[in-house]
């Protein structure tokens, strides 16, 4: 079908398809809020997919990008971590709207060139908000801020890494730098990257990940032996229970709404667990199907427990407790005469006592307490567990950002081994990624504490001593800087300042830095929050066509679900000036690493760092004989679809913990306790937003039009904090140490949420977050559970532009 025709059907179908679900009130702001959406995706989604496209990148690149996503040849779309359909299976439209719009924000043809950077002041610029900067458009040339001036000038590739080299030449201790990756960056780029970090002597190599996934990998790597998830895509898809927890797919993951839908078609069955009732797990309106186009879609959710925030580690509790009782009074799951699968408990795990009595000594009462579901409803979930042989447990940042998460996480892992769900089709653990390869990432090194057999394998290929002492994650990279240990910041992608927590605390830090690296392909606040002296290093992306002497390069990344898979761009770069990031990576290697002929310097990593920047399969052999699961890398990539990466408990129910078996954990149940006049927090996404980067202002499937500064509450809270719909509101969070800090003028949306339970958009929020709230043992901020008070604003108006910048910082 002609591109044209493509875009015109969609338009027309949304359009009667669709219809307006409400008729929003206009409020003088312009903040315009309307009833929530019962559905998700459907045309509607693609109509605004097109539309957005068509605005930023007219309609040859349309074509040029939106008919590559996701396909074999083509490259992988970077808004999320979701896994492919077989290469067979794909539909010639294999993205989504929140897709289309990552990959126009990338696309787009507008430029931020020198000038503009002539034109506005650093301190200018700071006071744009995330969706002006991301409207200039893609980055053109290296640029470079000097110590006392408020403007970046252009500088040539040359002069900055020997800037970069020098500066970091000047550290007493390398453990004096930090290198920050955002989950965007491709196994080549990482790959590269580690080595240059460790060849230069640290470990500080924080990730987005420990922002975001870190408690599931902390969690599964203690209980099943690996970080990751352990279901296909089919496993998924041919599932008789799935739960859905702490996770809004119809605005993250939308494609993961087709495996559900398929799930539903295979009578299987989804529970969503969620305080708030988020669209896509209710109705999905499939855009690929005639019944999406036309019908009613399908409805996705059976069951929704809403529940307390932080109170899922009392429901897995719950559920568990069911269980214990129902083999007590002799009953059994589907298939088997029990309802644990003793057979598999006795071979492959450990800790199963510990477990019961743990089951034993919660009582339902503090089950409810935790949870605020009632008992009975906790009991149906389990009629289903046992009517059930292949049940998944699916999950996001709503399990992951709590400081009890991974006991949380952990306790979903001792319910999925009580009754063997894992390592057979059809079941198993899956958390959800969120960057399209942060998985990938882990798996080329990006880790502050790589396991010592990692360290030996680098050590023995590249044959130099890679340091052994752990780095810094996020939050501790922060605390350096603050501190003064940490003096040099550099950042492969990502938007640090605006990710990270405490946005004050977080901001000052960078600013306090010797010199600050953004290695980015646009403009975003990070920018701004410069180092004495810094650095923008403006790189390709994955629609760009990449090319370097062996001729055009392809990258890999690797899915939610461990299958490795080619990336390429087509698209002319959006200046001639641009390196790639592994082309950044080692032109800084050289510069800080060689000696004057490019040879690498004794005691560093013996590579040629030539030969990988010339053509990308030299380092996928390396990383062939580096990590383990990448043999026949190059060869392997060509197949449609890529390869999987081993994954012991799902191939061969091989866990490979300290004790060699599953663990079960009999951890005490945590939950979040609210003080009277207070709320509980979660910063969450809007549907117009890749984390920091807002591509527009509305949420729509929350009614939300036109605005971001809201926050959601339960009306009976709202009677409580003697506010109303349409107030505005400052919203408080209360510090250990004393402090206060303030969000200030927040319009305040009545809203279906549990009880106590509070939500307002991230990065706004960020200021709210406590640096020092962090998950235990994974370190993750708790960015889902943050204290607050709610008082109403003596100015009853939203605020300007210009102070919701300055909000931000003071
Ligand atoms: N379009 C788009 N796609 C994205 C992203 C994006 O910003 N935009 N970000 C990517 C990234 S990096 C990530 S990590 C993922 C994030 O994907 P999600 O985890 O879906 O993202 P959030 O918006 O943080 O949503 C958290 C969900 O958890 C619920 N929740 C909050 N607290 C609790 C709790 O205590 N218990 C339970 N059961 N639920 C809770 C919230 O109501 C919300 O539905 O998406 C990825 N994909
Ligand atoms: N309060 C609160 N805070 C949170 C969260 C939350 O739910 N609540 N979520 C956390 C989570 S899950 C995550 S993953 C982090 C996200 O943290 P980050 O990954 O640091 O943030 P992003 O917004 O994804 O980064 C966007 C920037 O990446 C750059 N970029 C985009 N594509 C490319 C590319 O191909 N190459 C390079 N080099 N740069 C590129 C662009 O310049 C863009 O401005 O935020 C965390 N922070
Ligand atoms: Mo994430």
């Amino acid at each position: 079908m002609a591109l044209q025709k493509i875009i015109d059907t969609a338009v027309t179908k949304a359009k009667t398809a669709l219809g307006s679900p409400d008729v929003p009130d206009i409020d003088e702001s312009g903040l315009r809020v309307g009833k929530p959406y019962v559905h998700a995706v459907g045309v509607g989604g693609v109509a605004h997919a097109m539309e957005h496209s068509l605005r930023e990148m007219g309609p040859v690149r349309t074509g040029q990008t939106l008919l590559k996503l996701n396909q074999a040849h083509g490259f992988d779309c970077m808004s999320c971590a979701w896994a492919d359909p077989d290469a067979s299976e794909r539909s010639p439209f294999e993205f989504c709207e929140n897709g289309a719009k990552a990959v126009a924000a990338e696309a787009t043809r507008k430029r931020v060139k020198p000038e503009f950077f002539a034109e506005h002041s650093i301190s200018e610029l700071a006071m744009h908000d995330d969706y002006w900067l991301n409207r200039q458009g893609r980055l053109t040339q290296p640029m470079f801020k000097d110590e006392g001036s408020d403007h970046y000038v252009p500088v040539s590739w040359k002069v900055a890494f020997g800037l970069i080299a020098e500066q970091l030449q000047s550290l007493e201790s390398p453990d004096e730098a930090a290198f920050y990756t955002s989950g965007r960056a491709s196994n080549e780029a990482a790959f590269m990257y580690q080595l240059l970090v460790r060849g230069y002597g640290t470990n500080n190599l924080p990730d987005c990940s420990n922002m975001c996934h870190e408690s599931s990998g902390t969690a599964l790597g203690s209980t099943i032996g690996i970080g990751k998830g352990s279901v296909s895509l089919r496993d998924l898809e041919e599932s008789k229970l799935v739960f859905v927890v702490g996770q809004n797919p119809a605005t993250n993951h939308p494609r993961m709404l087709s495996a559900l839908e398929k799930v539903k078609q295979n009578g299987g069955i989804v529970v969503g667990i969620n305080p708030l009732p988020e669209a896509g797990l209710i109705n999905y309106r499939n855009p690929q199907t005639v019944r999406g186009v036309i019908g009613k879609g399908t409805a996705i959710g059976d069951h929704h427990l809403q529940v307390r925030l932080g109170g899922d580690q009392a429901v897995f509790r719950g559920l568990g407790k069911f269980l214990l009782e129902a083999e007590r009074a002799g009953r059994h799951t589907l298939g088997m005469e029990t309802v644990f699968d003793h057979a598999f408990i006795e071979r492959y795990t450990n800790g199963f006592d510990s477990w019961i009595s743990a089951l034993e000594s919660t009582t339902w009462e503090e089950i409810e307490k935790a949870s605020g579901i009632p008992e009975a409803r906790i009991r149906e979930m389990g009629e289903l567990l046992l009517e059930s042989d292949r049940t998944v447990v699916c999950w996001a940042m709503g399990l992951t950002q709590h400081r009890h998460s991974v006991d949380t996480i952990k306790e979903v892992v001792n319910v999925i081994l009580a009754q063997g769900n894992i390592g057979r089709p059809g079941a198993g653990l899956c958390p959800v990624r969120g960057h399209s390869n942060v998985q990938g990432d882990r798996t080329m090194g990006i880790f502050e504490k790589m396991p010592e057999s990692f360290h030996d394998s680098l050590d023995g290929h590249f044959e130099f001593a890679s340091p052994r002492a752990h780095g810094t994650d996020a939050v501790n990279t922060i605390r350096g800087m603050r501190d003064g240990r940490i003096t040099f910041f550099m950042g492969l992608g990502g938007n640090f300042v605006k990710a990270a927590p405490d946005t004050i605390v977080t901001e000052a830090a960078l600013r306090s830095c010797e010199m600050t690296v953004q290695i980015s392909t646009k403009l975003n606040h990070s920018h701004f929050a410069a180092g004495k002296r810094a650095l923008i290093l403006p790189t390709l992306g994955r629609t760009d066509l990449d090319v370097q002497r062996s001729g055009p390069q392809k990258v890999t990344v690797e899915d939610s679900m461990s299958m490795v898979h080619s990336s390429q761009g087509s698209l002319t770069p959006p200046s001639g000036d641009l390196h790639s990031e592994v082309a950044i990576i080692c032109h800084l290697a050289i510069a800080l690493l060689c000696d004057e002929n490019g040879n690498p310097k004794p005691g560093t990593p013996q590579v040629d760092w030539n030969a990988a920047m010339n053509d990308y399969s030299v380092i996928r052999r390396h990383i062939a004989e580096v990590i383990p699961g990448f043999r026949d890398f190059e060869k392997r990539i060509e197949e449609p679809g890529g390869f999987k990466l081993p994954h012991g408990p799902q191939d061969s129910r091989t866990f490979t913990t300290e004790s060699g078996k599953a663990e079960f954990s009999g951890a005490d149940l945590d939950w979040l306790e609210v003080p009277a006049g207070r709320v509980m927090l979660q910063t969450l996404r809007s549907h117009d937003q890749f984390n920091t980067t807002i591509y527009g202002q509305d949420d729509r499937y929350r009614g939300i039009h036109n605005g971001r500064r809201v926050v959601f509450l339960n009306p009976l809270d709202c009677q409580e904090l003697g506010v109303a719909d349409g107030d505005y509101v400052d919203l408080v969070s209360e510090w250990e140490d004393g402090r206060n800090r303030v969000a200030p003028r927040f319009r305040v949306v009545e809203y279906d949420t549990t009880k106590s339970a509070a939500a307002a958009y991230y990065p706004e929020t960020n200021v709210l977050v406590p640096l020092d709230s962090t998950a235990r043992e994974s370190g993750t901020p708790t960015s889902k559970s943050v204290l607050v008070r709610v008082e109403k604003s003596e100015i009853q108006e939203p605020l300007t532009d210009v102070e919701a910048a300055l909000a931000a910082v003071n």
